[in-house]
């Protein structure tokens, strides 16, 4: 029997020989999104191609606009030479039959919100945007500068009509597991705003660390942003006994923060601070310990992973004091929501606490979930009072949602569903769907360290956000989708690059892209090569995944065809056939090999993927058996 392991279509068209030569930046000719990550709503490809000189001539119509100004600065960086011209200021006339890009804001006609329209023809690239828009559509183009690879080169002629599916875009960081430099926040949202992604939601404190100065009280950090030593290894593992044994700590002035939200704001990205409570709070009960239901207790900042049964407690002093931090938050921020935590609060302290017990009697409470709503209630109350809007893990809807708050739904969908079907906002974040990037990225045990869990990159790219249970209306509450990077296993900026990579494009493209034009392959295999390509030789780090073709399987028959697709632009393929695992000194896979095998025996065809800056994937392992 003959088997061909995963030859995609495209490639039968390409004679062997040739398409040896060809890199996969020659395939984006056959993709019908232009390379563009994450896929447009529209792409209608022309003949012919728009070649970008030095003599190219910038005209603007917005000279002052941020995004305008953002590209002024990219093309600077990239060394482009190009003259911008302010429209306002010439004869645009004068410039008809030159060789321009121009970008205006003030189109005519309708352009859906964060909508672009970019016309690529032979003299004249032409892009408009709505607000933001007109920065998505600086990212489309940059992208396709890149992927003329030279700088300067040339771009195909079309026209692409772009606009979001949902307002909320978002990543998730946790700085305080394990701390995050400003530099590196800046490169995440570096990151982002190359993906459209539009909202950064920054995990500032949690049992394990606070991060975030507040001038009004100061113990937060000079206390709470330090821990004695960390856990090693897995919390519940067979090394749980085994600390560093090194102080670790770090936190973010007030300054630093403005700092990073005026850079996020010139790439378009609102930042969702959250200040966790009432449970995650250990650190700031370590600073305070009359935060505490039992001040007496004697606290320190957390050390090891998991959910701490020491919480704030519910009293006029604990809402005083947060009321306090919140104002600092919400004077730094200046989003509309601030995110309040809420999730995975033990009751155990509550229970113990005479204070608690007579509250819920005079609040006529339920019990102690009905405790955990009347505090985010209390909180929200006063959050609102300040304009803003509180969002809250999906716990917030036990013992009561309160008001006005808007739902992150990360333990499945359920409290999401249950939210929109009570008129709440709600942002999908399930660890079911694959938005957990803490999760490991196979099954393999090659695999660095992480919590666990299996949330491969298809698995990230197939999420739906919209459940089908909900009706139309209902359907209109689900504002976005947000992938999580908790960072308890990721204590370096390079794993947080690898954990975040490349499944936060899959991210992007869920947030962004109508349904009908997702497709995993086109996607993984015509796409997403040259991006890690780029992003290789930008420095980032990010997991390589295992060639295309090469995949984890078990076969039966004599006769086999293996094709591979590299997975990252430039990248080589090495391959065993002996049951070693392969390395940069082993065959390099160049085309498609022709395997036999005798009766009765076995074969292991093993690769492993190596990018041009030494990343490496880990080893597949196809077993061939007759
Ligand atoms: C649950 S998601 C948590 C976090 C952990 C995470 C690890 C959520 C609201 N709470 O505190 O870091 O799982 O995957």
């Amino acid at each position: 029997m003959k088997h061909t392991i995963q030859i995609p279509n495209y490639r039968f068209l390409i004679p062997g020989l040739i398409f040896l030569f060809l890199s996969n930046a020659a395939f984006a000719q056959n993709d019908p999104y232009m390379g563009i990550i994450p896929a447009p709503v529209s792409v209608t490809k022309a003949k012919g191609e728009f070649k970008l000189t030095p003599e190219t001539i910038i005209l603007v119509d917005t000279p002052d606009n941020k995004a305008v100004k953002f590209f002024n600065n990219y093309l600077k960086k990239a060394g482009y030479v190009n003259t911008v011209i302010d429209m306002g200021q010439v004869d645009r006339k004068k410039y008809s039959l030159k060789n321009t890009i121009t970008l205006s804001l003030n189109f005519k006609g309708e352009m859906p919100l964060e909508g672009y329209h970019l016309q690529i023809s032979e003299n004249q690239v032409i892009l408009e945007g709505r607000g933001a828009g007109m920065f998505y559509g600086i990212q489309t183009l940059i992208q396709l500068l890149h992927g003329s690879n030279a700088g300067y080169g040339s771009i195909p002629c079309a026209v692409i009509k772009d606009h979001p599916r949902f307002p909320y875009r978002g990543m998730h960081l946790d700085v305080a597991r394990h701390f995050f430099d400003v530099d590196f926040v800046k490169k995440y949202l570096d990151l982002m705003a190359m993906y459209k992604l539009n909202n950064f939601h920054w995990h500032l404190t949690d049992d394990q660390g606070w991060r975030i100065e507040i001038k009004k009280y100061p113990k937060l950090t000079e206390v709470g942003a330090m821990r004695a030593q960390t856990k090693i290894g897995r919390a519940a593992g067979p090394d749980s006994m085994l600390y560093d044994g090194t102080p670790y700590g770090g936190f973010y002035t007030q300054e630093q923060i403005a700092d990073v939200i005026h850079y996020a704001e010139d790439r378009y990205i609102n930042i969702v601070p959250e200040i966790e409570m009432p449970g995650h709070s250990l650190a700031a009960i370590a600073a305070y310990p009359e935060l505490s239901c039992d001040p007496e207790k004697g606290y320190k900042v957390g050390e090891n992973w998991g959910v701490s049964q020491d919480v704030l407690c519910p009293t006029d002093e604990t809402f005083k004091m947060l009321d306090g931090i919140l104002l600092e938050v919400m004077e730094l921020f200046p989003g509309k929501y601030i995110h309040i935590g809420g999730d995975e609060c033990p009751k155990i302290a509550w229970k113990k606490s005479d204070f608690c017990r007579r509250l819920i009697s005079e609040q006529s409470l339920n019990d102690e979930n009905g405790l955990q709503s009347y505090f985010v209630g209390r909180i929200e109350k006063y959050v609102n009072s300040q304009g803003r809007s509180i969002i809250g893990w999906d716990e917030i809807l036990e013992g009561g949602l309160a008001p006005n708050a808007t739902v992150m739904s990360w333990r499945g969908e359920g409290g999401g569903i249950a939210a929109a079907q009570l008129g709440h906002d709600v942002i999908m974040t399930p660890g079911s769907g694959g938005l957990y990037l803490d999760h490991a990225q196979s099954k393999s045990p090659q695999e660095p360290l992480s919590i666990g869990g299996n949330a491969p990159l298809s698995k990230t790219y197939a999420y739906e956000p919209v459940p089908a249970v909900l009706n139309t209306e209902q359907q209109k509450h689900v504002i976005g989708v947000q992938a999580n990077v908790w960072t308890e296993y990721i204590a370096t900026p390079e794993k947080a690059e690898y954990m975040a990579l490349p499944r936060m494009m899959a991210v992007s493209e869920v947030g962004w892209t109508p349904p009908a034009n997702k497709d995993y392959t086109n996607f993984s295999q015509q796409r997403l090569p040259n991006h890690l390509g780029k992003l290789d030789a930008a420095g980032f780090d990010f997991r390589v995944p295992i060639a295309y073709g090469a995949e984890d399987t078990t076969i039966s028959g004599g006769n086999f065809k293996v094709e591979l697709v590299s997975p990252v632009a430039g990248a080589k393929i090495y391959y065993t056939l002996d049951g070693y695992a392969p390395r940069e000194t082993d065959l390099e896979y160049k085309s498609p090999l022709t395997l036999t095998i005798p009766e009765h025996q076995t074969m292991h065809l093993k690769t492993i993927t190596i990018t041009p800056s030494g990343k490496r994937s880990i080893v597949s392992d196809i077993k061939m058996e007759n």
